[in-house]
Parts: structure tokens; C-alpha cells; sequence
């Protein structure tokens, strides 16, 4: 059985997680279910990153010692997980014994081996980012991740050298194009920071203590981003004596999922360390562009932020997943608006799909009592057709996902449930319904088998469109397959093939609509005042 690893960021537990954290996460899992219906072994991991300067100021805002205060942030994480019905298979902590062992062990182990040395560190510091920058780095005077202010710091520091290892990666990135994705971000490391000379990384502090120590000089904690990074191999058992196999198991990772703005980090410090380690890299990283709003960046002092659970308890679930995952391309920031929002849900979800089962449930209902025995074998050119549509969909949205283009992917399913709709009025059940003057009863049988095949062709199209959102939408396929009759409980991604196998449907007798329809200027109104709270 083959297997499939992947890993979200884990986050800094210094606030609410707000729809663009969400969004990663809800992207992460759809891959693991769609690598998981299809017969692979899953393994996704999530987490939080605890450790560092900004987090022991939240702990002492919050009257709370560190610890207290990561405890009651990954509670909070995990709750919100749990509501969105993210089935990760394990959640990390920076502060976990075994992490923190780990951790101790490589630094050591790079000491030893002289990949890192003790200097002195001069440069500016951006808090919320923990970063060091050069003077040349910084974007009119400002962090060139955040934009926000940095200040001229200096402390001895051990550096990790970064240098000796520049030409090893460049060459790793020639001989692997699948390592990152889109192809685009491995070109912006090597302009901005491979080819103008890589700087060696600094990989400890003294200004704080909210750290994994370093054992052989215990007044250096180690600095964050080599504690954070490398919880992707201590989670699944590296530096742990007693998780050799596991480890062999899962590592490499499959996939890495980032945002753009830890990009250097994955893409540079990441596979450099692992390369230290002599250990094997993930065999991609892709890196997600943000959910932004009409004035940029979400943040609370411009009070444009918009929190996953209001958008799940007013619109469910699943409608909430499928607008993050629409609305942010593979090129380009995604735009979060009220309007989109409420037009995605009202036309996409409401309508296009919720209009074609409804259809479907009540035209079985009407002309065959609510049962088809089995596919009719006609090969009428319009069933063809949809048949080949159905295929096709299957197709596009397999490259779509193995080429990371995951919006593009949902846009391929909805060319088949409008062409699924466009078959409806095409066929137009209800005239074929209708006795004709003077048919032979030769022809009355022929149009009744006509009818029976159109049913049929809906029924098992609309059960492939229920496959195909599943990894994102499992509510919503579970509900479209009850519907039908089906049983969602044996559905796998093979099971896409058995268009023409299917036996004795009986729909519902009374389908409900699985999404109902908004009042469009109502609800702008009302996603529009959750931002101002
Ligand atoms: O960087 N749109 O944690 P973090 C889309 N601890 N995604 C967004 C987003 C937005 N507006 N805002 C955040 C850290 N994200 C480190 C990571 S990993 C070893 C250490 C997502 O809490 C996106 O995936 O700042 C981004 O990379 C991540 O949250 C950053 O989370």
C-alpha cells in the first residue's frame, strides 16, 4: 500500500485563528482524504509552534506563564480542528518532551559536526516574524515579510553556515521539479536569496528563555525556526530511540503545506538542515498564496478579520470549505468579499448543485415511483456525451490536483454538474413523460426506456459528483448519496468507475435541498458587520 505524509505549518498560538489559517488547514485535509479515498495510507500532521519571544510576551499580556498560556491556545486549536471536522492524524507542540529531546540532539549534532559555530549577531530584528535581516533585506526600511518596523539588535549567537550548502541545493532544485510548487516560488529563492549570496542562518538567542535549551551552553535557547522546522520529522519519530520504524514509515514527507510567507523557510533553511541530517527531502512543498481583503492583509487593527466558526455557524460547514478553497488561485492572492461569498453559495452550491439533485430526486420520484432497476445500455448520443463529460471531469481534476491547481479543481467539477443541468434541459424528461397521439406501443416502450435512461444517467452522474467533492465536502457527498439511495460507506475513488454497475436505486421520497437559498443583500450585510466585530 502506498503511502502519503503531509503537513501543515504549525502555527504560533498568539491569537484566534482566523479563515486564512483555516484555509490551510481545510486544503491540507482535502488532500489527505483524496489521497486516502483512493486506497493510500494517510498520515497528516498539524501543530503549534510554542516557543519564542513573541509567545512568552502573549503568556505575560495574558497574566499567565508561558506554558499555561500554549496549553489553553492548543485546546483552542484542537476545538476548532474538531468543529471543522479536521481529521488530522496527529498535533504537535514545540514544548512535547519528545520534540524537545530531538531538537537538543541535532543542534548538537550540527555543532559536532561543524555546521554550526558560535559568533557574535548583528542585524534587524523583526519581533512578530522572529527574523533577522540585513540591511539589504529590508524592504524601505521595514521586515520584508510583514512590512512591519525591525530594530538594530546584537547578541552572541551560534549561526548555522548556510554558505556551504548553497550550491548542493541549487543543484537538488535543478535535478527535482517536483520539489516545489508552483514552479514560480523555487525562481524567487534563488533571485532574492540564493544567487545575492546566502547568509549563514543565526539559530539561537539569548534574549529570552521561553526556548528549547541548548544543552552544552544552557544560556542559548534554540531560535525558533530550527526548533519548528524539524517537527516535521520528530513527529513521526525522528531523534525518538523507539520510533526507528515509524520513522522509516512515513519519512520523507509527500507534501509540505505553506503560505507564501514562510516560502524561505521551507524552501531554504529546511532542506539545508535535512541535508546536514543526511536525511532525505520532502518530495514537495507547495506553497499557498493568502485570503486577502479589499485593504489588504487581514489584521484586527484594520478590523477585516473574519473568523472560520461565523461563517460556519451561518452557512454550514461545507459551504464555508468550498468558498476558502474557490477562492484562492494558484497565482495569485485570493480576495475574500461578502459578495463573492454570498454569490459562490447562492449560485455554485444552491442552485448548480442543489437545484440538480433536487431535480433528480423528484423526476425519479415522479416517473418511476422512485426506483431504477440498472443501467439501460442505450447508447443515445447525448448519454454518450454526458458519460464522456463525466470522464473528462475525472480527468481534469486529477491533474488539476497532482499540479496543485486546487480552485481549478473545484471549477472542473462544476463544468460537470452545469453540463449535468444543461443535459436536464436538453432531454427535457417531462416531454418525454408525456403519451404522444397515435405511438405504437413499440414506441411508447422505447421513450419510457429513454426516460429510464436519462434518470439513470443523472443519478449515477450526480453519485460521481458526490465522489469528487468528497475530500473536501464529506457532509454534503454523504447527504447527495443518501439521497440517492447510495451508500456512502463504500465509496472509494475507484468506485468512480462503476458508472454503469449501479443496481435497484430507490431515491428518497422526499429529497431536502442541501443548501438554502440567501437573501443576497441580507447576508453581504451580515458578513460585512462580523468584520467590524
Ligand atoms: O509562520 N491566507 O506560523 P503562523 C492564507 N509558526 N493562509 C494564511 C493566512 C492568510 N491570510 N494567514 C496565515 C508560522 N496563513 C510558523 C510556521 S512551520 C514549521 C512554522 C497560514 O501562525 C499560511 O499557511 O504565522 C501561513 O504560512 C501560516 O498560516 C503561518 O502561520
Amino acid at each position: 500500500m502506498s503511502k502519503f505524509y503531509i503537513t501543515t505549518p504549525i502555527y504560533y498560538p498568539s491569537g484566534k485563528y482566523h479563515i486564512g489559517t483555516a484555509y490551510c488547514e481545510v486544503l491540507t485535509n482535502m488532500l489527505k482524504k483524496y489521497h486516502e479515498l483512493k486506497g493510500e495510507e494517510s498520515y497528516m500532521l498539524t501543530g503549534a509552534d510554542e516557543h519564542g519571544q513573541k509567545i512568552q510576551t502573549k503568556a505575560i499580556e495574558a497574566n499567565e506563564t508561558p506554558k499555561e498560556y500554549v496549553d489553553k491556545m492548543a485546546d483552542m486549536a484542537k476545538n476548532l480542528w474538531k468543529q471543522m471536522e479536521i481529521d488530522y492524524n496527529q498535533f504537535i507542540r514545540t514544548t512535547d518532551d519528545f520534540h524537545v529531546a530531538a531538537v537538543q540532539k541535532i543542534f548538537e549534532k550540527f555543532l559536532a559536526q561543524g555546521d554550526i559555530y558560535k559568533g557574535t549577531y548583528e542585524g534587524w530584528y523583526c519581533e512578530p516574524c522572529e527574523s533577522y535581516f540585513t540591511e539589504t533585506q529590508l524592504v524601505d526600511g521595514k521586515c520584508p515579510d510583514c512590512g512591519r518596523e525591525v530594530r538594530k539588535m546584537q547578541e552572541e549567537a551560534y549561526f548555522f553556515n548556510m554558505k556551504k550548502y548553497a550550491d548542493k541545493l541549487l543543484e537538488y532544485y535543478d535535478s527535482h521539479p517536483d520539489f516545489v510548487k508552483p514552479d514560480y516560488r523555487k525562481t524567487e529563492m534563488i533571485n532574492n536569496f540564493i544567487k545575492p549570496g546566502l547568509e549563514d542562518l543565526c539559530v539561537t538567542r539569548t534574549s529570552f528563555d521561553w526556548g528549547v535549551q541548548v544543552p552544552s551552553d544552557p544560556k542559548h535557547v534554540v531560535y525558533v525556526w530550527l526548533d519548528a522546522l524539524t517537527n516535521y520529522i520528530t513527529a513521526v519519530g525522528y531523534g525518538s530511540d523507539d520510533k526507528e520504524e515509524m520513522f522509516n514509515k512515513w519519512w520523507p514527507a509527500d507534501m509540505h503545506v505553506v503560505g507564501k510567507d514562510i516560502a524561505r523557510f521551507h524552501l531554504i533553511y529546511w532542506p539545508i538542515f535535512l541535508m546536514a541530517l543526511d536525511l532525505p527531502l520532502p518530495k514537495t512543498v507547495y506553497v499557498h498564496n493568502w485570503i486577502t481583503m479589499k485593504d489588504g492583509k487581514m489584521s484586527k487593527s484594520k478590523g477585516n478579520v473574519i473568523y472560520p466558526e461565523q461563517l460556519i455557524e451561518k452557512y454550514g460547514l461545507d459551504a464555508t470549505k468550498y468558498c476558502l478553497i474557490k477562492i484562492v488561485p494558484s497565482n495569485s492572492d485570493g480576495l475574500f468579499t461578502p459578495e463573492q461569498f454570498v454569490e459562490n453559495y447562492n449560485s455554485d452550491l444552491c442552485n448548480d448543485l442543489g437545484n440538480l439533485l433536487n431535480r433528480t430526486v423528484a423526476m425519479v420520484n415522479k416517473y418511476f415511483g422512485g426506483e431504477l432497476d440498472e443501467y439501460q445500455g442505450l447508447e443515445n448520443e447525448v448519454d454518450i456525451a454526458l458519460e464522456d463529460a463525466v470522464n473528462a471531469a475525472i480527468e481534469k481534476f486529477e491533474k488539476d490536483i497532482a499540479d496543485c491547481e486546487f480552485s481549478n479543481s473545484l471549477q472542473d467539477i462544476w463544468e460537470l454538474v452545469h453540463l449535468t443541468n444543461k443535459y436536464i434541459d436538453d432531454t427535457a424528461p417531462w416531454t418525454l413523460a408525456k403519451d404522444v397521439e397515435g405511438e405504437t406501443e413499440q414506441d411508447k416502450a422505447k421513450r419510457i426506456e429513454n426516460l429510464k435512461s436519462v434518470m439513470y444517467h443523472l443519478v449515477a452522474t450526480l453519485r460521481s459528483i458526490a465522489i469528487l467533492i468528497r475530500p473536501l465536502m464529506e457532509r454534503t457527498s454523504d447527504e447527495i448519496l443518501r439521497q440517492l439511495g447510495l451508500d456512502s460507506s463504500t465509496i472509494t475513488w475507484d468506485s468512480l468507475q462503476e458508472y454503469k454497475e449501479l443496481k435497484n436505486i430507490k431515491v428518497v421520497e422526499k429529497g431536502e435541498p442541501i443548501f438554502l437559498r440567501l437573501d443576497a443583500n441580507e447576508e453581504i450585510e451580515y458578513i460585512k458587520n462580523l468584520m467590524k466585530k
